[in-house]
């Protein structure tokens, strides 16, 4: 079964610009299957923890700005291929190096202001979806999938 999953993230600019709809959409649309989602301000811990990769590089501390600058929408999508496709669906770092029709293609500039996060690998996935939903996520059976899998 398609038990893979995703860490996605709504960022502040993408909440502020009412993108949250849109990007819901489109991962919808793909067939893959909403099992977490909430809204929350993040803290300074979190952050830090979230992106411990990047402790120390140039560009944390305006990460950590950034994505405290106001509420995030944090959600855990499922499917097959689903951390590797979210990537594609998002774009490159850089909006400006995105292709039309991938999310920070379509509706971002700067690197800074990208819009959305996605898990890079199974494992950040699952370290990421510890971290942000410790409460644990949905599961349930969702009919379409007889339909969308083979
Ligand atoms: P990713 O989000 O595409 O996986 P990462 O390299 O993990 O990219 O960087 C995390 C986030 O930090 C990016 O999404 C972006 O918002 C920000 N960021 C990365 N590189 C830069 C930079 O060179 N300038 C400004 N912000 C950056």
């Amino acid at each position: 079964m398609a038990t893979e999953r995703t860490y996605i993230m709504v960022k502040p600019d993408g909440v502020a610009r009412g993108l949250v709809g849109e990007i819901i959409k489109r991962f919808e649309n793909k067939g893959f299957k909403l099992i977490a989602i909430k809204m929350l301000q993040a803290d300074e811990q979190l952050i830090t923890k979230h992106y411990e990769e990047h402790i120390g590089k140039p560009f944390f501390p305006k990460i950590v700005k950034y994505i405290l600058s106001g509420p995030v929408v944090g959600m855990v999508w499922q499917g097959k291929g689903v951390v590797a496709y979210g990537r594609v669906m998002l774009g490159k770092t850089d909006p400006l190096k995105s292709e039309p029709g991938t999310i920070r293609g379509d509706f971002g500039i700067d690197s800074g202001r990208n819009v959305v996060h996605g898990s890079d690998s199974v494992e950040s996935a699952e370290r990421e979806i510890k971290l942000w939903f410790p409460e644990g996520v949905v599961e349930y059976t969702r009919a379409l999938d007889d339909i969308i899998y083979e």
